[in-house]
């Protein structure tokens, strides 16, 4: 490789260089404006967008409803290229900075969530639904679910940030993530050819994080043509899963939950107030 870096002594940050995302990375953390948050009728209030991680968050809401409970939720957006998670607003809720984030007004206290697992676990756990039931298999959920919150780094800010988003491809970073996100579809495919849903029998929210982060490789929208680059079609065991969950009506209204962007106005829902405003979309 000809072109090498070599790190100064003290790491510096050069807003100059920054890509893409250059405007809104900071390696500070905190609030940048005093602006509060929308807030709804609604005993949930999620702030969010449409994108994998955004999307775990509308899914169990979602399949709650569709499950019957009565949850009823206002989905705020929160424009993460305009640097909306930087609001005082929303760095009460996560002081991260990350979409999505979660207020449960349910109780006495409103309650703050933040980091999608987190809230995958939290309502799950909160009405007893798509959990597993037994000691070994809520082991094996909580491992599927933790496995892929760990791992979504790899795919997004790893491959997808170096094959897509890079101001400038470098072949060594894309070969590694390429490499780790391949491992990663093998990985659930090998498990996919033994069990139905990742923790076993039953759909949870295991499935519930994974989904949104590997079904749009099959669908090819996602990181350009990542899905011939990677040679996605392999993963026929993922690709079976994927169409499984993408044909329920909970995924499907999911997908457009806090989604702005695309030709298709049918396709998108920037906020969500109640079940009436998906009438006419393409759901
Ligand atoms: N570990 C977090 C990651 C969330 C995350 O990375 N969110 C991205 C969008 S997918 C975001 O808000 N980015 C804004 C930023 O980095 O400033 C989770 O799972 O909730």
């Amino acid at each position: 490789m000809s072109d090498t870096y070599t790190p100064p002594k003290v790491w510096t940050h050069d807003a100059e260089n920054g890509g893409r995302f250059a405007n809104i990375n900071s390696p500070v953390s905190g609030a940048r404006e005093e602006k509060e948050l929308p807030s709804g009728e609604h005993p949930f209030q999620l702030y969010s967008l449409a994108t994998p991680n955004g999307v775990k968050a509308n899914l169990i809401l979602e399949e709650l409803i569709e499950a019957g409970f009565s949850v009823e939720y206002d989905a705020w957006i929160v424009n993460i290229g305009e640097g909306e998670q930087f609001t005082s607003g929303f760095v009460d809720i996560n002081p991260n900075s990350k979409i999505p984030a979660l207020v449960d007004r349910t109780g006495p206290n409103p309650i703050r969530v933040f980091e999608s697992g987190a809230i995958l676990l939290h309502l799950a756990e909160k009405y007893g639904a798509f959990l597993s039931e037994t000691p070994a298999g809520r082991a094996e959920m909580l491992s599927w679910l933790f496995w892929q919150v760990g791992s979504a780094p790899f795919i997004g800010g790893g491959f997808g940030h170096f094959y897509a988003y890079a101001p400038e491809k470098y072949e060594y970073p894309i070969n590694r993530y390429a490499m780790e996100t391949k491992r990663l579809f093998d990985v659930a495919d090998k498990r996919l050819a033994q069990t139905r849903f990742l923790a076993g029998d039953e759909y949870t929210i295991a499935d519930m994080a994974a989904w949104p982060w590997l079904a749009p490789f099959f669908k090819g929208v996602i990181y350009n043509d990542a899905k011939t680059f990677l040679s996605i079609d392999e993963y026929e065991n993922v690709a079976r899963w994927a169409n499984t969950i993408g044909e329920r009506p909970a995924a499907r209204r999911a997908l457009i939950v806090n989604k702005s962007w695309g030709d298709d106005e049918d396709a998108k829902l920037p906020n969500r107030h109640s079940a009436a405003d998906f009438a006419g979309k393409s759901v």
